[in-house]
């Protein structure tokens, strides 16, 4: 019990807004290095995905975490994947360049006090392979199978990509790096975890196994899931903005994720509040994408696809996948 309660809730209604204006007053440019070569310019192939297709664990749909109606008119609440533990997206040598990318990206990392202490926001931009992965038609669809929708990359950049990094507290007086319970801004969104677990301790990724309207931290009862991740280049898969979740505290080591976001092109919803985005970038860095944002959620799925060069992903492509576990 004492473990589930130590994370605490991050910043809602009004406090929301003025994490958005505090964020309003950090510059731009507040990274470790700003002149720094983020990008390893290695490219992305296909064939850093498995072939043989990742395989999901303790799936559980919309449905089972309780939500009796479906936050799109696209598809049901059976259809859409609540929570998954995938393995076996990537190869090996896929995961090699996912941690090079990664680990190359934190000199450009700032901290937030915010959800998560130390991130690369925008990676997409930074970086040419996650850009390209992420723009990937194989990739896509990989994604879209585990969703049980159709995907793109999320249209806004700088929700469209992170990379996190966990330290334990590194003096007696430091607050430790967590990932305070919260709900995504976008809803689509895959976790990769790209350290090993014998590289950390602690950190461990965890989820309310209930609708948000039930979730409140004074009594998380038996409600609380642990996602184990147990190799580098595994990921958890969570419909975003519909279940709670958050990271463990580290008690040793270094824990990097790369999150990345995706949007239903079949339909215009999209959860992001601009004070969920402002609280992250600011409300002056915000206002502009937030307006092309409006813009790009309005184009037909084709031409969406379209503009990533790819054809597009339809409903029938996605046989379901391989699930171990699905209770
Ligand atoms: O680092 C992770 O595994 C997930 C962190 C998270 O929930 C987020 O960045 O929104
Ligand atoms: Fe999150």
């Amino acid at each position: 019990m004492k473990q589930q309660s130590e994370l605490p809730v991050f910043a809602q209604g009004a406090a929301r807004l003025k994490s958005a204006l505090q964020a309003s007053l950090v510059p731009a440019s507040r990274c470790k290095h700003p002149g720094a070569l983020l990008d390893t310019l290695q490219h992305w192939s296909d064939s850093y995905l498995r072939s043989d297709g990742p395989c999901l664990t303790g799936h559980r749909s919309l449905a089972n975490l309780g939500y009796m109606r479906s936050p799109l008119v696209i598809a049901q609440p059976e259809q859409l994947t609540a929570v998954a533990q995938v393995s076996g997206l990537f190869n090996e040598q896929g995961i090699a360049e996912l941690r090079r990318a990664c680990y190359q990206l934190e000199a450009g990392s700032s901290t937030s006090d915010w959800i998560i202490s130390n991130r690369t926001r925008a990676a997409t931009r930074s970086s040419t392979l996650i850009r390209e992965m992420m723009d990937s038609r194989a990739f896509l669809l990989a994604v879209s199978k585990i969703a049980g929708v159709p995907l793109v990359p999320h249209p806004f950049l700088r929700a469209r990509s992170q990379v996190n990094y966990f330290y334990p507290p590194q003096a007696q007086h430091d607050r430790a790096q967590i990932g305070m319970w919260h709900t995504d801004g976008t809803s689509f969104v895959l976790n990769i975890v790209l350290s090993e677990p014998s590289e950390y301790e602690g950190g461990e990724f965890v989820y309310f196994e209930g609708p948000v309207e039930r979730f409140d931290v004074a009594s998380l009862n038996d409600n609380v899931r642990s996602c184990g991740v147990k190799a580098s280049g595994d990921a958890v898969y969570i419909y975003g903005s519909r279940v709670f979740h958050g990271v463990r505290p580290l008690t040793q080591g270094r824990r990097m994720s790369l999150v990345l976001s995706f949007h239903c092109p079949y339909s215009q919803a999209d959860v992001n509040k601009f004070w969920h985005l402002a609280s992250d970038d600011g409300v002056l860095r915000t206002i502009r994408p937030w307006f092309q944002l409006k813009c790009d959620l309005i184009r037909p799925a084709s031409e969406q696809y379209r503009r990533l060069g790819i054809d597009p992903i339809t409903f029938g492509e996605l046989v379901p996948l391989q699930l171990q576990g699905a209770r």
